[in-house]
């Protein structure tokens, strides 16, 4: 039977924004991470609403066909959509149904993958116009009048994030079923509780960019560089949202955190003072900055609870960091494991929630040695407290890895099929089979050698294994 979603019985505006991911993510959602929101379109479509143009919201992930996506779109003049490497077949798959029902109807899409992958999204003829880059600045008049812009625009980023204007969160897509609602307990326009903190949860931006230049990453070489949010912002968004709808936790979704130490002098400073509550939150930061700026970080796990510590260790071994141009050393990491496990430890001795790692890890990738994984799962079993996050190695266009092994015909990956599961084989030549096994424990005499018997018992009863799954 075919259902009728309560925002799209009647278009109240002729412009659509049609929101992506998988079908059916919103409607029976594996789990929570899928069910997350997305800030370009929370913030694009908030910065339109405040320039008086409306839009209606429809999602891929609140339907299970394309044909239902097909009756939604029926009537609207325009429809925007960010597009992300991972939402890319999704994203052209809209489109074209999109001018299917409308033919003199026109598509503008952004995000990343316009961003990274110009070509290819030039390529697909139902996208009009497409932004390369930041859309803040130049969204209103490309919506106004199209026709003035090339089919390539260039996008024009705010200088800093402080001008961004707070999310209207009820701008984002609602979830798809009361079943949704009542299994995840969410309470929206908040997201649901994933494992991390206490629901309601509040995902918010901070900065945008990081300065390093990981090869698998190196998202500064696309997206310019801009002021961080300031500090008193990000507090008053979050006691604003406290008042309106409850703050539970808290997800900061910078790239990087813990970076730029007088913005983090200043959370520590009023955070704990000035917030309506001092939320939990889960955030990003490096081992080998956590190394240069040891106190600053034990101050922000103790004053500021930051008990969910995203770290991308990658891998343990030098000879892949080096690889990778991760530019943090197997020490690097070690010492940061070893510090999170003495504060963890000292924490709960004095009763308190110790901070938990979710800690980053990629195998597969090209020029690993079975000896550096066996490092890798090593490193992991040295973590007391944590959830581990692993993936095959993903070559994103965007990244100068990922560019590199697209140009020699070894990605995996392609334009119908933009891998985004942790467990999908991604590069030619990797011989999964083995990682597959490792994960499974079926190395664990080599990865054991020189571990404690506590830290051999790591990881059993298939953790590694499900994290690769989950990741
Ligand atoms: C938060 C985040 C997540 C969150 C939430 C995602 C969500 N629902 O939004 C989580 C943790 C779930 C996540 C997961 C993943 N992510 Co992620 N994520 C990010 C992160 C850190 C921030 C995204 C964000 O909110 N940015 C801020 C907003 C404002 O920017 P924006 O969306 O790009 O929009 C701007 C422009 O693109 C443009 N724009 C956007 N749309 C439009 C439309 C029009 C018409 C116009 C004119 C302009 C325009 O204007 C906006 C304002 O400037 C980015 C890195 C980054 N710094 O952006 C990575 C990033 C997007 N993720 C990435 C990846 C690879 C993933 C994963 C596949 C990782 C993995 N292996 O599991 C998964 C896949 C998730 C899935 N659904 O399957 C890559 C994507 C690479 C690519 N080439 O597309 C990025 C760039 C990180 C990186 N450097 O590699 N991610
Ligand atoms: S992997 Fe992490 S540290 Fe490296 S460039 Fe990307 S966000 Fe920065």
């Amino acid at each position: 039977m075919g259902i009728v979603w309560p925002w799209t019985k009647q278009p109240k505006s002729k412009i659509v924004w049609i929101d992506l991911g998988d079908l059916g993510d919103l409607v029976h959602p594996d789990g929570p991470h899928e069910q997350w929101q997305d800030h370009g379109l929370g913030l694009l479509r908030t910065i339109l609403h405040r320039n008086g143009i409306q839009t209606d919201i429809v999602s891929t992930r609140a339907v299970t066909s394309w044909e239902q996506l097909r009756k939604q779109l029926v009537g609207y003049e325009m429809a925007l959509m960010n597009v992300r490497s991972y939402t890319f077949p999704p994203g052209q798959k809209a489109a074209q149904i999109f001018k299917e029902v409308n033919p003199n109807g026109i598509v503008l899409a952004g995000g990343m993958h316009a961003t990274v992958a110009p070509d290819e999204m030039l390529e697909i003829a139902a996208f009009d116009h497409v932004c390369q880059g930041p859309g803040e600045k130049v969204i209103v008049d490309l919506v106004r009048d199209p026709s003035a812009f090339p089919r390539l625009v260039q996008g024009v980023s705010a200088a800093s994030m402080a001008e961004w204007p707070m999310i209207d969160r009820t701008l984002w897509p609602k979830p798809a079923n009361r079943q949704t609602v009542r299994r995840f307990k969410w309470q929206w326009p908040m997201e649901p509780e994933c494992g991390w903190g206490p629901r309601p949860v509040a995902t918010m931006l901070t900065s945008r960019v990081c300065p390093w230049q990981c090869v698998f990453c190196n998202e500064n070489s696309y997206i310019p560089n801009m002021g961080r949010k300031p500090v008193d912002a990000v507090i008053d968004e979050l006691n604003f949202l406290d008042r309106k709808y409850g703050v539970g936790s808290v997800v900061i979704h910078d790239s990087m955190f813990f970076q730029n130490p007088s913005w983090l002098r200043e959370w520590i400073e009023k955070y704990p003072s000035k917030a309506n509550k001092v939320w939990p939150y889960w955030a990003a930061g490096r081992a080998d900055t956590v190394r240069q700026w040891p106190d600053l970080f034990e101050a922000l796990l103790r004053e500021t609870n930051w008990n969910l510590i995203s770290i991308g260790f990658e891998s343990g071994s030098d000879r892949v960091l080096r690889l990778l141009n991760k530019e943090c050393t197997e020490e690097d990491n070690y010492f940061a494991i070893d510090l999170v496990n003495r504060i963890g430890d000292e924490m709960a001795r004095e009763g308190k929630d110790p901070p938990k790692f979710w800690s980053n890890i990629m195998l597969g990738i090209p020029g690993e040695t079975p000896e550096d994984a066996f490092k890798t799962m090593r490193m992991i079993k040295r973590m007391k407290r944590l959830f581990p996050s692993i993936a095959y190695y993903a070559p994103y266009p965007g990244s100068a890895l990922g560019f590199q092994l697209i140009a020699e015909g070894k990605s995996l990956m392609s334009k119908d099929n933009y891998h985004r599961f942790p467990d999908d084989e991604k590069v030619k030549g990797v011989d999964y089979k083995f990682y597959r096994d490792l994960l499974a424990g079926k190395y664990d005499a080599e990865v054991n050698q020189g571990l404690s018997s506590e830290e051999q018992q790591r990881g059993y009863q298939g953790l590694y294994a499900q994290a690769l799954v989950k990741a």
